[in-house]
């Protein structure tokens, strides 16, 4: 990996000279998204002179993430006014879900698709995680205590699917090593996140399974949930995190497709075994990474909106 040159100095100064911070992350937020915000929230409130706060615009978060320090301080809404924005995992400013005119932002991230909306762009695509990004840019400015380091590493842990991603390499090792040293306990880590599941993730798992179709000689894998059995288990959507996963995992699938039928459209997610998706993603409007996107369909219902993603796979030619 080639050298990366972090703006350590203009991050400095930006955080220095600002009286009030709001750490946002994306609606709808993984343990990425909200592992990065807590992590940079526990660094900086130790200054006790400045004000900050951190704020996701959904209301459901994933509660399985209550270990993380600092997990109860999640607001929902801005409080602040004129802070300076800091922006976790998210690739576009609409997916943050406020009204941010006129802030300096921030912009901390490692999607691919990220369009730049920050005064600052600290975005590495070649990261695993944008904790990776947080961790690698503020070391230089800060000492990482254990809560800190517990909020970053249990976001590497899940956007690496525990270490086994393409994006895993010797420097996602590295910095997972420094995290321990600062006291990231991975046993307690690894329980808290994977011990602990609802018995509505599970229900839903059931239904989204018992719904697999195959296409393209099976190089395709769909699976979908309606609103009925969402209702029926009472799933939320945190519950449904790694569902595509499964499918994903299956021996001739090069492409995996998840479908949710929401009160607010279809939302889609997809994963492959290497075949690029970003030109997937950017046809519905979504964005991601190369193995791993994500979109929500409004003008089709659940079938359709399928149909139109395996139309749009083997017009591309990716199978
Ligand atoms: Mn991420």
């Amino acid at each position: 990996m080639t050298t990366i040159l972090f703006p350590y100095e203009e991050v400095k100064t930006k955080i220095q000279s600002a009286e009030c911070i709001t750490i946002l992350s994306h609606l709808n937020p993984d343990a990425d998204a909200i592992g990065t915000a807590l992590g940079i929230y526990n660094l900086l409130k130790k200054d006790k002179i400045k004000r900050v706060e951190v704020v996701n615009g959904s209301k459901a978060l994933p509660l399985h993430l209550d270990f993380l320090p600092g997990f109860d301080k999640i607001k929902h809404q801005i409080e602040y006014e004129n802070s300076l924005i800091i922006s976790c995992d998210c690739g576009s400013i609409d997916r943050l879900g406020f009204d941010l005119d006129g802030r300096d932002i921030i912009n901390i991230d490692h999607h691919r698709s990220n369009t730049q909306y920050g005064s600052i762009n600290v975005v590495i695509a070649d990261y695993a995680s944008s904790s990776q990004v947080a961790f690698e840019l503020l070391k230089k400015l800060y000492i990482v205590d254990a809560d800190t380091a517990t909020c970053f590493y249990t976001a590497l842990l899940s956007d690496t699917r525990y270490f086994t991603t393409t994006s895993v390499n010797k420097e996602v090792f590295d910095v997972a090593y420094a995290l321990v040293e600062a006291g990231a306990k991975p046993d307690v880590i690894a329980y808290n996140f994977t011990q602990r599941r609802s018995l509505s993730s599970l229900r839903i798992l059931e239904k989204a399974l018992s719904s697999l179709t195959l296409h393209e000689e099976a190089k395709v894998a769909v699976l979908r949930v309606t609103k009925e059995d969402i209702e029926a288990t009472g799933a939320a959507v945190p519950d449904m995190e790694g569902i595509v996963d499964y499918a994903r995992s299956l021996v001739t699938v090069k492409i995996a497709l998840f479908a949710m039928e929401l009160d607010d459209g279809i939302r889609i997610s997809l994963r492959s075994k290497n075949v690029d998706l970003s030109q997937v993603a950017s046809a519905f409007g979504g964005g991601g990474h190369k193995v791993a996107a994500g979109f929500i369909m409004k003008e089709s219902g659940l079938q359709e909106s399928i149909d139109r993603i395996l139309e749009k796979i083997k017009e591309l030619g990716l199978v």
